[in-house]
């Protein structure tokens, strides 16, 4: 690749209890942008964590200027962390991940490969390293997903993924809960936006315990679910210019 066909990238993570990664993360995020990126920035948005994932992160901030860190004042959700990322990255692509280390930022190089052909790349897990629990409710809440909204992804929801900044600023996104994921997929996806799915493989924690999966996180997810599914199936969304009904 010649340095001018090298995209700009923003790589955005949240942090929440990720004090013993967020460093890890960081690196690698700098190490895969030096390699592909013309210019980049890392955007790290601390979700109000109780631990030291916020220092650390002005810390980092503070060594590089190309990192940026915005701090919610109160705990607002995983989905609320992915929109102030969203809104807060600068440059033409945006890489969402996780600021845990479970995704292996090596990835972005076959997720970048296809940024002319799509809008947007979410990945799916060509095999999923949980529970048993956790294979169930995921293939559950995916089958529901694929059901409510007619789309047909494996797996819609994986926290890597690659979205061009333009894509977001013409979704108006309202979840605050783990639900974000399928909403910016579903939501690219109806209005011909052009989503393609990349298999890889994940690298689950060595420290603590996810929390998508809690029983908290599942009540706000499936009220998330249905509350998009009536915004868009709705005789209000998504009308041409200037055209309202009462
Ligand atoms: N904003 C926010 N982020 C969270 C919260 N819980 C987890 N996260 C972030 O989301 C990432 C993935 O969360 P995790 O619990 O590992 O979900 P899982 O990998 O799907 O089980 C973590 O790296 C955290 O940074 C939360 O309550 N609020
Ligand atoms: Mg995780």
């Amino acid at each position: 690749m010649s340095t001018s066909t090298k995209p700009d990238i923003s790589i955005f993570f949240p942090v929440y209890k990720d004090e013993s990664t967020i460093r890890t993360v960081t690196g690698k995020a700098i190490s895969i942008c030096t390699e592909l990126a013309n210019k980049f920035e890392i955007v790290i948005v601390n979700d109000c964590s109780p631990d030291r994932s916020g220092e650390i992160a002005d810390e980092l901030a503070a060594q590089h200027d190309f990192i940026k860190v915005i701090h919610h004042p109160e705990n607002m959700g995983y989905g609320a962390a992915v929109k102030t990322g969203l809104n807060n990255a600068r440059y033409e692509w945006i890489c969402l991940t996780d600021g845990d280390d479970e995704y292996d930022l090596n990835d972005l190089r076959k997720l970048i490969k296809f940024k002319d052909a799509y809008d947007l790349i979410i990945t799916f897990r060509y095999k999923k390293i949980y529970s048993n629990k956790r294979i169930f409710i995921s293939a559950i809440y995916n089958k529901l997903l694929r059901w409510l909204f007619r789309t047909n992804y494996r797996d819609i929801s994986t926290g890597l993924r690659l979205v061009k900044k333009e894509l977001i600023e013409d979704l108006q996104l309202i979840t605050n809960s783990p639900f974000i994921g399928a909403e910016i997929t579903i939501k690219s996806m109806l209005k011909g936006y052009r989503v393609g799915e990349v298999g890889i493989q994940t690298f689950p924690r060595t420290v603590g315990s996810g929390s998508s999966t809690s029983f908290r996180n599942i009540y706000l997810t499936i009220k998330d679910m249905l509350r998009v599914r009536k915004e868009i199936f709705s005789d209000h969304y998504d009308l041409p210019d200037n055209r309202q009904r009462s």
